[in-house]
């Protein structure tokens, strides 16, 4: 395997007169799974904002479709995790979404998906498509700011961040439960009874 030194970079190039966000990010080493499998390149990556504080929500709920757990909180852009790679999300990504509702300040996170990037997809699309979450701790900057630039390392290579940091370490997009199908057989159970009482 490649060793390459792990730079996340985020630079904010947003002028006052745009309500948009570029970011810049180089992240290594991402993975497909809980295993060794390295993310591809051309995967999906979304970005997501917690607009009303209170976390991210528990992630393994999250749906074929959509990126937020939490109803409040936001999309903020999706992209490629880029041609650099694998393991890698080394692209630039565009965050339209930062003023309406208004985001900034709020603290963001990167999510990405075993499954290739579309323009436009609106989630995974699929149940069983492996995800990972890196909550970055940081928040998503105002109109105008030139946010810090973060440096993040696995120990692997030689970072601060526990290798398994860049792991897709949630679940899978859960298949539908039985608890519906559960709710759908009560329904048509109820149906008929009631069927059954027209028709005494
Ligand atoms: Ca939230």
């Amino acid at each position: 395997m490649k060793k390459m030194l792990v730079t996340l970079l985020m630079l904010g190039t947003a002028v006052a007169s745009q309500a948009s966000v570029t970011i810049d990010a180089q992240a290594a080493y991402v993975y497909a799974d809980t295993g060794s499998t390295l993310l591809g390149t051309g995967k999906l990556v979304a970005w997501v904002a917690d607009v009303d504080g209170d976390g991210f929500g528990m992630w393994n709920t999250l749906g074929t479709t959509g990126f937020t757990v939490d109803a409040d909180d936001v999309l903020l852009g999706i992209g490629s995790s880029g041609d650099a790679g694998e393991g890698l999300i080394w692209n630039t990504f565009v965050w339209n979404n930062v003023t309406s509702p208004n985001v900034q300040g709020k603290d963001y996170a990167m999510v990405w998906f075993n499954t290739d990037y579309v323009e436009g997809a609106t989630g995974a699309g699929a149940a069983g498509v492996k995800f990972g979450v890196f909550e970055t701790g940081e928040v998503v900057p105002n109109d105008g700011i030139m946010p810090d630039a973060y440096n993040y390392y696995t120990a692997e290579v030689g970072g601060t961040l526990a290798n398994n940091t860049f792991h897709a370490t949630y679940q899978s997009i859960p298949e539908p439960t039985t608890a519906v199908l559960a709710l759908i057989g009560g329904g048509l159970a109820y149906v008929a009874r009631r069927k059954q009482n027209i028709f005494a």
